[in-house]
């Protein structure tokens, strides 16, 4: 006892909380504007660029200053664009970490620097770097919950037997592994249901397309696929189309996202269902920084709701859809 109260009076003396220690997290001093860094992963499909409006618009509608960068796709590029706003010193820095392992590190840099850090869409490994210690949270969708709810659509649809090719996203990326987990956990109650082939499509569209041309060669009974974004979702259904196949007949597509060309794709009857994933972050990202600067305690997950699109939705949903 004696001892832990020596402890805290010579932190106190030191000019540390004990308080700030256990959490770890740098302070952000309440102002009315900060100069802030959002550090994008890429830019080559509507969901992206979505969600970048939206962190635009807001930080436009606070009149605050945000410093923007598009990593293009590359973890080693988006590693150095957190390093330069910490160069830059910005008060805050969102970050749409590409892949959960090389991001981490970047994370724990931002934070020795004094910068607090706020993770937006995409997670970071867990073990490398923790909400509450390392960053303040994650705000985003629960990934594993989104692949169970296309399993569970397309289950009832192939009334539980299906040949299905899974189209995955960025290899290493959190929603690739949550939204190929949460799938898998839900189909292995249904033997009928047998994923024949995964692989990555990188969540774009063309590659999408190329991976499936290619499967689509090794499994000419393919008579489902699970893409983990709509994108590639809409990449398969050129592919399948190409080979002579009937998307939403011979076979049946189901994705995530929610995104415009797959809302037609729905109305078109050539995609199933998507599960949607909300790309529209800028007023829960900046209300976030906001309430963590006065001090508020921020919950170490901030999970988006999402909705579900199939034909009975889809054309009622189109206009306010990205
Ligand atoms: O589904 C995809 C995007 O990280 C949740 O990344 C996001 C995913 C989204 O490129 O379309």
């Amino acid at each position: 006892m004696k001892r832990i109260l020596a402890t805290t009076v010579t932190l106190a003396a030191a000019g540390l909380s004990v308080f700030a220690l256990a959490q770890g997290l740098p302070k952000l001093a309440v102002k009315k504007t900060y100069k802030v860094g959002f550090a994008q992963t890429e830019s080559n499909n509507p969901w992206r660029l979505a969600q970048t409006k939206s962190m635009q618009d807001e930080a436009k509608k606070l009149g605050w200053q945000l410093v923007y960068t598009d990593a293009a796709g590359s973890a080693a590029k988006q590693v150095s664009d957190v390093d330069s706003m910490i160069a830059q010193r910005v008060d805050a820095i969102f970050l749409a970490p590409r892949e959960e392992k090389p991001l981490a590190a970047a994370v724990k840099k931002a934070r020795a620097a004094g910068i607090p850090v706020i993770l937006l869409d995409r997670n970071v490994d867990q073990s490398l770097a923790k909400p509450g210690v390392d960053y303040v949270t994650f705000i985003g969708s629960d990934f594993v919950k989104e692949g169970q709810r296309a399993a569970e659509w397309l289950t009832k649809k192939m009334n539980g037997k299906a040949t299905i090719i899974e189209l995955q996203g960025t290899t290493g990326s959190s929603p690739a592994n949550d939204r190929k987990a949460g799938f898998a956990n839900y189909i292995k109650k249904y033997p009928g249901m047998k994923i024949v082939a995964s692989q990555t499509g990188d969540f774009a569209r063309d590659k999408g397309r190329q991976v499936m041309e290619t499967l689509l060669q090794a499994h000419p009974d393919v008579t489902a696929v699970y893409a983990h974004n709509d994108e590639m979702a809409l990449g398969a259904i050129a592919a399948l189309e190409a080979a002579g196949k009937k998307p939403g007949k011979d076979v049946i597509l189901v994705s995530i996202d929610g995104e415009k060309d797959a809302l037609q794709a729905i109305i078109d009857g050539k995609l199933g269902a998507t599960v949607e994933c909300n790309p529209r972050f800028g007023p829960k990202a900046f209300e976030t920084l906001q309430r963590y600067a006065r001090g508020e305690k921020i919950p170490a997950k901030i999970i988006n709701p999402d909705r579900f699109f199939d034909a009975s939705n889809a054309k009622a949903s189109l206009s306010t859809s990205y």
